[in-house]
């Protein structure tokens, strides 16, 4: 009896595009919690298998149906994180694709829980789902929206449909509504706050760094380690105190292309930017500069490790160990 009840605690849980920014660091996290047998990592790339040699990995296309249906009877998964996502920058060049995939994609996995009584689902949105009619500073989590990128259109979309599918079918459905992610585990892809991670690649290899916004566009950016813990704390805590469930804001720092300059410059001293702005500069305005997060402060005790300053420094010590500073 005590087995069987023990047997029935255990989670297995599935991370769909494990191999992007959030999911290399996340897949490890879960594995720590979890346990690296109740963990599988998958990602449409079978590329990304060295990158999960602490768990099971199996190549899956998210648009598959069939495939992902069969993944979750045949192996008991009782929790998924859907990570996979066209982002911002990509999204703009390829609107239909990313329309296509943010959105068919969430509404399998939406269907395969309610189908499936599946426990719980993790679906990151982001602060894209906001857009130039919002209040720009200490944005509020109830607010006018009206994104104008295909990526934020398919992120508010995506909540209304986690909300839908919590309040019609019971899914436990999870959201954060997360700020540009800074880690030096892994490259980003796609996205608008991207210059922020490759700008301290650049300084490690002693070259200047051409930042496509300009100096003076604040945005709202997050270390990994506090995304970890946010998402975890998240889905860890009990239901009760999940009190929205479109997507909560999440805060950690603000800064602009120059304040992150200014921050490593205290390191490297020779560091140059170069400030050229391209089609990217468009979708950071769009954003806000600066998120309230106090209903995660509030319902789930939600708060930030790092600063500019703490997180430049974390950076540059531990950037090296997994990207070795190349010239060009
Ligand atoms: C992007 O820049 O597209 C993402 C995001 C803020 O969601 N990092």
């Amino acid at each position: 009896m005590e087995a069987f009840l023990i047997d029935c605690q255990m989670e297995k849980i599935l991370v769909i595009g494990a191999a992007g920014q959030l999911g290399s660091e996340l897949t490890k996290a879960l594995a720590d919690l979890h346990g690296n047998d109740q963990v599988i990592a998958t990602d449409l790339n079978e590329s990304a298998r060295s990158k999960f040699d602490f768990c099971r990995f199996e190549v899956l296309d998210v648009m598959n149906k069939e495939a992902l249906e069969s993944l979750v009877r045949s192996e008991g998964v009782t929790q998924i994180y859907h990570l996979a996502a066209v982002l911002s920058a990509t999204g703009e060049k390829k609107p239909l694709f990313a329309w296509q995939l943010n959105m068919e994609s969430l509404l399998s996995v939406l269907e395969l829980a309610k189908n499936l009584k599946l426990n719980k689902i993790y679906w990151p949105s982001s602060i894209a789902v906001f857009g130039p009619n919002t209040p720009k500073i200490n944005t509020p989590q109830f607010c006018v929206k009206e994104p104008n990128t295909v990526y934020g259109i398919s992120k508010q979309a995506g909540e209304r449909w986690c909300e839908y599918y919590f309040e019609k079918y019971g899914v436990d459905v999870r959201s954060l509504r997360y700020p540009g992610l800074i880690g030096y585990k892994s490259l980003p892809g796609g996205g608008t706050t991207d210059y922020a991670v490759e700008i301290y690649h650049k300084a490690l290899a002693e070259e200047k760094f051409n930042c496509f916004l300009k100096e003076d566009s604040s945005l709202p950016m997050m270390y990994m380690p506090d995304a970890i813990k946010a998402t975890i704390d998240l889905m860890e805590a009990p239901k009760e105190s999940i009190k929205i469930r479109s997507s909560y804001n999440l805060a950690g720092m603000s800064f602009t292309p120059k304040e992150i300059f200014e921050s490593i410059k205290k390191h490297h001293p020779d560091f140059e930017i170069e400030y050229i702005p391209d089609f990217r500069q468009a979708i950071a305005d769009s954003w806000p500069d600066s998120i309230d997060d106090s209903r995660a402060r509030e319902d789930w005790g939600w708060k930030p490790d790092y600063n500019l300053d703490t997180m430049t420094q974390d950076i540059l010590k531990n950037l090296p160990d997994y990207f070795p500073p190349v010239k060009g």
